[in-house]
């Protein structure tokens, strides 16, 4: 059972965030081993399992277009924002606001921005508890029904609940506002400053990581209903595999949480073809599946998992709640300096990548969704990065569905200050100090972490926890910083996956402080770009001299290249492959892969980036930037058809070309 209210919940939330209850010490100790005991501040989760229409609930959709107003006024609490909107301006949801309205304003809007419609409580739902769902609100939501403040949550990349039973009836309708802010500070993640201009006095934004700060409702957004009674609030499978039997036996270990009440759980194993496997009673147990299908990338066999609450008080028992669950059973391990998929070195192929696309900004859209599957698919990639923040929930499954696998990263981007978008300035603060990334930071992250685990703990596609890209962790205060939270991550996942965080180049195998903590090496390189740039040569070498230094350092450690790449101008050609060609980024790629090649424990190879992506405005990116091997429009590069060819004859990617 969990705790009754999530109303009492939320609040707990929005006011530990602001005031940690437990100031964990001072992270810039020079000992680091001091730090080991760090209490990072708790914050209770306000997700619960992703809606679903059952035979018990309901779910009806928000999306579509909804009133929007941005607030210019420096008060926040100054307009009546719950009052109806201004007429106008109406904007889709899901959608990042910034590029929908030709309007500047609203494009460098830094603040709060307002969306409001009217919502029906059907009639049908009395004897429910019904939730307004947020999918995502970047970076800080606030909900209100009418002009009360009901749910507020920061953190913009993970999902958001209001109760609204006790406020509306069935049959009424209510005016439904969200406010969301943008703003990134040093105590964000990702962080940022804001700054007011001296000349215009409005707020101008920074922050350090090169992806555009699009912001808004990019998810969708969601009125469902669970039975008062007694319902289904989360569900935990961690899938394993007894190898020892001529054919494999699945077994899963699963806990089912409930409101407060009375009836029994039941669970249920369905096949694809939808014949019950096996079935179990209780809240947690174990169950096993005699020769399991295994999911596996590009083969990813699901059974149905199905929880049900039945009330005994009835003869036949009466159903109270049900909620299913795809169901893949795959092991991942780490061993020898390998990754093993079900008990077999598997090699990643694929991209980081980022929720980009023109006009919606990160807006979850389906039609980009399911196309960039399919370029996967056709290009022969097994996996990629959620680069860097959690992606929609319907990218997991559809991850799940389609075998590919998954690298989950946090929001936390952007916290080493010697960076501004990949191009390193020399003479930058320090970045662990209490003015700069500091303990209200790591508390922010270790929030991010939280639910970024409670969301997708159950996908089978995810194989691996990062838990930061490129954060400064040769710097001092990096390790206090990383530890509580690397302990935090094993804590989490009961499945144990295997935790990483993306390495920042500058942060060699010599001068990192923190790679001993995590189980996969990632290291982001650029050699040939943003140092010894057009020199594909010597960039060979550098590579070659650094992974040697990363191996010998830690030999145990699988390595996955999870960034190279270089920009290109799409339709750029040159005969003597100079930069910004077409032909530079396939010899680009071919030098890192020659090398990749002689090293047995460098076991993936995750290009930069999927497609070109929009970055903030400045100086060093015309129009975002291009290490897209497709476009932004998903049109292939040269570089496409290389990749192709090479992952098409790699072995152990098991999509079976080899
Ligand atoms: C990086 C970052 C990524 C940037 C990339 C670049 O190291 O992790 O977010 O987009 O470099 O292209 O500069």
């Amino acid at each position: 059972m969990r705790s009754p209210s999530l109303l009492s919940l939320l609040s707990l939330i929005t006011s530990s965030l602001a005031s940690p209850s437990s100031p964990a010490p001072n992270l810039h100790s020079r000992d680091a081993t001091t730090n080991l005991n760090l209490s990072l501040p708790q914050h209770p989760l306000s997700i619960n399992l992703k809606p679903q229409q059952t035979s018990t609930r309901d779910l009806v959709s928000l999306d579509g277009l909804w009133s929007f107003a941005i607030d210019n006024t420096t008060n926040s609490t100054a307009t009546p924002w719950t009052s109806p909107l201004p007429k106008g301006l109406e904007c889709p949801v899901p959608a990042s606001y910034n590029d929908i309205f030709i309007d500047r304003n609203i494009h460098d809007h830094v603040g709060w921005a307002y969306y409001q419609r009217t919502v029906a409580i059907p009639r049908g739902w009395s004897g429910q508890r019904y939730f307004v769902r947020l999918e995502a609100a970047t970076h800080h939501g606030r909900v209100y029904v009418n002009d009360d403040l009901v749910a507020e949550h920061v953190g913009g990349y993970t999902p958001f609940e209001a109760d609204v039973t006790d406020r509306v009836n069935p049959g009424e309708s209510f005016r439904l506002t969200i406010g969301v802010n943008n703003e990134l500070t040093h105590e964000t993640i990702p962080p940022g400053t804001v700054e007011v201009s001296e000349y215009t006095g409005r707020k101008v934004q920074t922050y350090l990581h090169d992806f555009y700060n699009y912001a808004g409702l990019a998810r969708s957004v969601w009125l469902y209903s669970v039975p008062v009674e007694q319902y289904i609030e989360d569900i935990t499978v961690v899938p394993d595999v007894d190898w020892d039997e001529d054919a494999e036996t699945g077994i899963v270990h699963y806990t089912v949480d409930t409101s407060n009440g009375t009836g029994s759980i039941e669970i249920t194993i369905a096949d694809e073809e939808g014949n019950t496997v096996t079935t179990a009673s209780g809240a947690n147990g174990t169950i096993t599946i005699p020769s399991v299908h295994l999911w596996q990338p590009g083969s990813a066999y699901l059974y149905t998992f199905t929880a049900r609450i039945l009330s005994t008080s009835t003869d036949p028992p009466r159903v109270v709640d049900t909620y299913t669950l795809p169901l893949g059973i795959r092991t991942i391990a780490i061993k020898d300096a390998q990754i093993l998929l079900n008990n077999a070195p598997i090699y990643l192929t694929g991209f980081g990548k980022h929720e980009d696309s023109p006009i919606r900004g990160k807006g979850h859209d389906t039609a980009y969704l399911v196309h960039d599957f399919e370029l996967l698919h056709w290009i022969g990639a097994n996996s990629f990065r959620t680069s860097h923040y959690p992606y929609a929930e319907e990218v997991m499954e559809y991850a799940d569905r389609h075998g590919i696998l998954v690298i989950d990263e946090t929001p936390a981007v952007g916290l080493a200050y010697s960076i501004g978008g990949g191009v390193s300035s020399a003479d930058s603060p320090s970045t662990f100090t209490p003015e700069g990334i500091n303990n209200n930071t790591r508390a922010a992250h270790a929030q991010a972490l939280r639910e970024l685990v409670a969301r997708d703990k159950n996908h089978p596609s995810v194989i691996m926890w990062s838990v930061a890209n490129e954060p400064a962790s040769d710097e001092e205060g990096a390790r206090a910083y990383f530890e509580p939270l690397a302990t935090l991550a094993r804590e989490l996942d009961p499945a144990g996956r295997p935790i990483t965080f993306a390495n920042l180049g500058q942060a060699t195998y010599a001068t990192d402080t923190i790679s001993d903590l995590f189980d996969v090496l990632c290291l982001n390189r650029y050699f040939g770009w943003y140092s010894f740039t057009g020199d594909l040569d010597s960039a060979g070498i550098a590579l070659k001299e650094e992974l040697t230094g990363w191996s010998e350092t830690y030999p145990g450690k699988p390595i996955i290249i999870s960034e190279y790449g270089a920009d290109t101008l799409a339709g750029l050609h040159s005969v003597m492959g100079l930069i910004w060609s077409e032909e530079f980024q396939i010899e680009y790629l071919d030098v890192y892969h020659g090398v990749f090649d002689t090293f047995d424990n460098v076991v993936g190879e995750h290009v930069w980036n999927f497609a070109d992506f929009q970055t903030k405005e400045g100086i060093q990116r015309v129009d975002g930037n291009k290490k897209g091997v497709f476009t932004r429009e998903r049109r292939p590069k040269g570089a496409a058809y290389a990749l192709k060819k090479r992952w098409s004859g790699l072995n152990n990617t098991g999509l079976g070309t080899e």
